[in-house]
């Protein structure tokens, strides 16, 4: 065994307190995209680019589609083994661990996480919520599909053809962006409502759209996890570390000196050479190096 696992292994099973971000990179084996890299694309749009107020305010039908591509997505996704192995971990640890997770997918519920130390900073695709400033209709748990009959065949469509983008297989043709026909033009009558408001107020999907603040009672409870006593360790899982205020929270550990573990497929080379001081890299599908690392605690997933 490699002698950083070991050594990751012994500090570990001496860690009192430990924290785990979580990003997209943890839910691709279970097939779900991440944001940045190839995959971060629907239909030609950069999904970072639907992820907004903005977006949803010119043209709510197209972020519909999205999320209800995601929505779809998400419950045919089954959990993985990294997402079972945190689970087993928050089991283990009880009250001396959190997991803060960037997705928005479900599925770290789904494979048993206790609600209680998972804290998903931004947002599930089975909220819903009002975008009614004076009203304050929140629905949780919503698995339902479709959510409106316009919504039934949107996530369809990108998989079996129709509106399919051509991807140009000739070199010649590759130099232009694959075309595709633009997606269903929805009104707002077809999109989802709100059950309360008599206006027929738009729901909106219940995640945090990029310039939006994240929920301050979720924030005030890691920040109270964090501040309170030494965290040992902290477990990077999956993000590329891109989004600010997730990305606050590994150096603050490490301030407080913590030691950082980080499962990715893609590391800098010094700190899989061990270079970087209380730091190691595990290199690979975080399905499979998450589950083994957590071994001495978790037994075999
Ligand atoms: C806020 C919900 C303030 C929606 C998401 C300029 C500089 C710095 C910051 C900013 C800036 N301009 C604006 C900001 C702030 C902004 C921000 O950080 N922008 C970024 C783009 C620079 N942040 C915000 O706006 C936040 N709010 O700051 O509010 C405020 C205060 C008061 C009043 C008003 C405002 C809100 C951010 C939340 C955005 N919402 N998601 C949805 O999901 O649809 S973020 C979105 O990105 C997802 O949650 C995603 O999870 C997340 C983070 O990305 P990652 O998870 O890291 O995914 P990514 O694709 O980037 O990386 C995947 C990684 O996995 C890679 O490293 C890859 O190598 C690895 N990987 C791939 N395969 C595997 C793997 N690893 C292991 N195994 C594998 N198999």
């Amino acid at each position: 065994m490699p002698s950083s696992l070991t050594e990751f292994q012994d500090c570990l099973k001496e860690s009192k307190k430990i924290v785990a971000l979580v990003g997209a990179g943890l839910s691709v084996s279970s097939g779900l995209p991440t944001f940045r890299g190839s995959q971060g694309l629907w239909k030609n749009f950069n999904m970072i680019d639907l992820a907004t107020p903005d977006a949803f305010y010119i043209d709510p039908g197209l972020v519909w589609q999205f999320y209800s591509w995601r929505r779809v997505n998400a419950l045919k996704a089954k959990p993985n083994k990294g997402h079972y192995a945190l689970a087993a971990l928050a089991k283990v640890k009880g009250d001396d661990f959190i997991t803060i997770t960037q997705n928005v997918d479900g599925l770290l519920i789904r494979a048993g996480h206790p609600k209680r130390t998972l804290f998903e900073i931004h947002g599930s695709l089975f909220d819903l919520k009002c975008t009614n400033f004076m009203c304050n209709y929140v629905e949780h748990d919503n698995f339902k599909h479709p959510l409106t009959k316009a919504l039934s065949d949107t996530e369809n469509e990108f998989e079996t053809g129709g509106r399919k983008r051509k991807i140009t297989d000739d070199a010649e043709n590759a130099k232009v962006s694959p075309t595709f026909t633009p997606v269903k033009q929805l009104s707002e009558k077809d999109l989802p409502q709100c059950p309360v408001c008599k206006d027929g107020s738009l729901l909106r999907p219940g995640v945090v759209w990029f310039g939006e603040p994240l929920s301050m009672t979720l924030m005030d409870k890691i920040d109270n996890f964090i501040e309170e006593g030494e965290v040992d360790l902290i477990l990077v899982i999956g993000t590329s570390g891109t989004v600010y205020p997730a990305n606050s929270f590994v150096d603050r550990v490490r301030l407080k000196g913590g030691k950082v573990a980080i499962f990715n497929t893609d590391i800098e080379s010094d700190i899989l050479k061990g270079e970087q001081k209380d730091t190691w890299g595990f290199k690979g599908d975080a399905s499979e190096t998450l589950p083994l690392a957590l071994k001495p605690l978790i037994g075999t997933i």
